[in-house]
């Protein structure tokens, strides 16, 4: 059995401080807002809370665009506000962790200001090349690689006549990871907020930092082109391991890593017991609807893939290193729009997701609204979207042989787009959902009055009050986090049926997690060992508990306990 940690038995909550709560009228949801809802998240009885960046920005990327690390955006509230949410959150028993955003920063930073004027102490602090020129003369950016975001990584730069890399949005420019200062000052500022409190950091695109020396033209044919020279580049992990031996290391904090296209291998390079963070994100369930591995579009997903995808990370971590365990985020669309059933069976099926993710080996990450089942939103029209992702992939898709207006692309664009994720918390019934007395600066999802917080925290048998129970029941029971997986169906197309067993002093603790993947009727048959189970919790009522074949309704879940 793995070493006990707290950061392996908590459950995670990431507040998007933007949609969260306002305090203030303004529209956008800020720290005040934060602190008068604390006492809801502490009732479903979370452990962390995680909250996206809320540092000084133009907030062309919601904050992923940092232009000064030791300030707050002035629209989320000072650093006194600031002082008093850390200090909230450990009253009530919570930890706070902060996001990390040190990929790139905004092009208002000072850092590049003074590059771009090629000040002799920041000249070097990003990452600048001159261009080339094509056959016919004209100019060319320095290599092939994409934004993630759509378009070429490079921009040019009138002021300093030179290109600059950005892996992200053209107002997110690549720092030089390469520059001693860069580095420098990056571990300060990070000594700088350990010193304030936190309990730890989430790491946005964290093994983005290293690019391979000379960045040579990527493979054109693939999902990101130029990935291969800076996803887990040359440097990686000596970059994060002196962050972990110079700074980390000298606090009791919890880091995870966000790793686009993160394999097992490198998950047990970066965050094995020796390695420099404790956990990491990957994103391979995540592009399960995806056609031909194209985000910018729609695929029918397969549940024996998804356990596919499972099984390696839960046996590939079993022995060494550490899972998350996530469905949604800022960055993904609503899960009971994705993998559920949102117009039928919303309730089960959200109920079903949670039961997933809170029975799995790893820490869990719940992200707001996701424990009332909050769906995706529409939109109908272009204005409505706000996230520049989704705009500039609309444009793109806009420009192609054959697409004539937004309408033609509007059912992937509004299926795939973050600001589904955005949408602000639904608090209760009344106008914008209980969020915002003034305007907010995106549209509230229109069925917040079927769907809040208020009607769920009252009555037992919500998508909250099950969230809740089975947080309860995940910190009461070693077995849910430290207990061993065994899938027993793993070619099974509507059935998820796994065990989690421990064995202590007293005995071995097992528990029997059965998911039902659809909308229809099915069979499963107990098995021999669990008929004087408990059945601990389900989404149903039933009178009979341990049949010798038990009928799955649709998306029904039923976990059972054996001691
Ligand atoms: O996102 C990085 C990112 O590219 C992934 O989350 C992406 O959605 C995934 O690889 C798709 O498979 C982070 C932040 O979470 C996001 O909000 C920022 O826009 C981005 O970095 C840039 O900072």
């Amino acid at each position: 059995t793995a070493a006990r940690a707290w950061w392996k038995e908590a459950v995670v909550y990431q507040i998007y401080p933007r949609s969260f709560n306002d305090s203030d009228g303004d529209g956008v949801g800020d720290l005040q807002g934060i602190i008068k809802r604390l006492d809801y998240v502490a009732d479903l009885g979370v452990d962390v809370i995680w909250l996206n960046p809320v540092y000084d920005s133009p907030q062309k990327d919601n904050g992923y665009d940092i232009s000064d690390y030791q300030a707050i955006y002035d629209e989320f509230g000072t650093m006194a506000d600031w002082e008093a949410l850390v200090e909230e959150v450990h009253n009530r028993d919570m930890r706070l962790v902060m996001d990390l955003v040190v990929n790139h920063t905004s092009d208002q930073h000072e850092w590049f200001r003074k590059s771009r004027q090629r000040d002799p102490e920041y000249e070097d602090y990003y990452i600048w090349r001159e261009g080339g020129t094509d056959e016919d003369g004209d100019p060319v950016p320095p290599n092939n690689w994409e934004s993630f975001f759509g378009g070429s990584a490079w921009e040019y730069d009138e002021e300093r006549s030179e290109y600059f890399l950005h892996l992200y949005d053209t107002s997110q420019p690549d720092l030089n990871w390469r520059n001693d200062s860069v580095r420098t000052d990056i571990f300060d500022t990070i000594e700088w907020w350990l010193e304030k409190g936190i309990d730890g950091f989430r790491m946005d695109v964290i093994n983005l930092l290293s690019k391979v020396e000379g960045l040579p033209d990527g493979d054109p044919d693939s999902e990101w082109v130029g990935a291969e020279h800076f996803i887990d580049g040359p440097e990686m992990l000596s970059y994060l391991t002196a962050l972990d031996e110079e700074v980390l290391s000298n606090y009791d904090v919890m880091t995870v890593g966000e790793m686009p296209q993160l394999t097992v291998e490198s998950a047990l390079e970066y965050a094995d017991t020796d390695g420099p963070l404790d956990m990491a994100f990957h994103f391979q369930h995540t592009k399960l609807d995806y056609a031909d591995g194209e985000r910018w579009s729609v695929g029918d997903w397969s549940l024996p893939e998804l356990k596919r995808i499972i099984g390696r990370w839960q046996d590939g971590l079993a022995a060494d290193g550490w899972n998350t365990l996530y469905w949604e985020n800022h960055d993904q669309p609503r899960s009971v729009s994705r993998y559920g059933d949102p117009e039928n069976y919303r309730r089960e099926s959200a109920k079903l997701l949670g039961t997933f993710i809170l029975t799995l080996r790893g820490t869990p990450y719940i992200y707001q609204g996701q424990e009332l089942g909050m769906t995706n939103a529409d939109w109908e029209t272009m204005d409505d979207l706000r996230d520049v992702d989704a705009i500039n992939h609309a444009r793109e898709l806009l420009d192609r042989d054959g697409v004539e207006e937004y309408d033609d692309v509007k059912d992937i664009v509004g299926y795939r787009t973050r600001d589904n994720a955005r949408t602000p918390m639904q608090w209760d019934d009344s106008r914008n959902a209980g969020f915002t007395d003034g305007d907010p600066w995106i549209q509230v999802n229109s069925n917040y009055r079927e769907i809040n917080a208020a009607d769920q925290q009252a009555d037992p048998d919500s998508v909250y009050s099950y969230y809740q129970r089975l947080i309860q029941l995940r910190s009461d029971r070693d077995v849910l986090v430290y207990g061993d997986y065994t899938d027993l169906l793993p070619d099974h197309e509507t059935v998820f049926a796994f065990t989690r067993s421990l064995s202590t002093d007293s005995g071995t603790e097992k528990v029997l997690v059965v998911l039902h993947f659809d909308d229809a009727t099915e069979t499963f048959d107990l098995p021999v060992e669990y008929a004087d189970a408990t059945l601990r919790e389900c989404n149903y009522d039933h009178d009979d508990q341990n049949p010798e074949t038990v009928t799955l309704a649709p998306y029904e879940a039923r976990v059972y306990e054996l001691f």
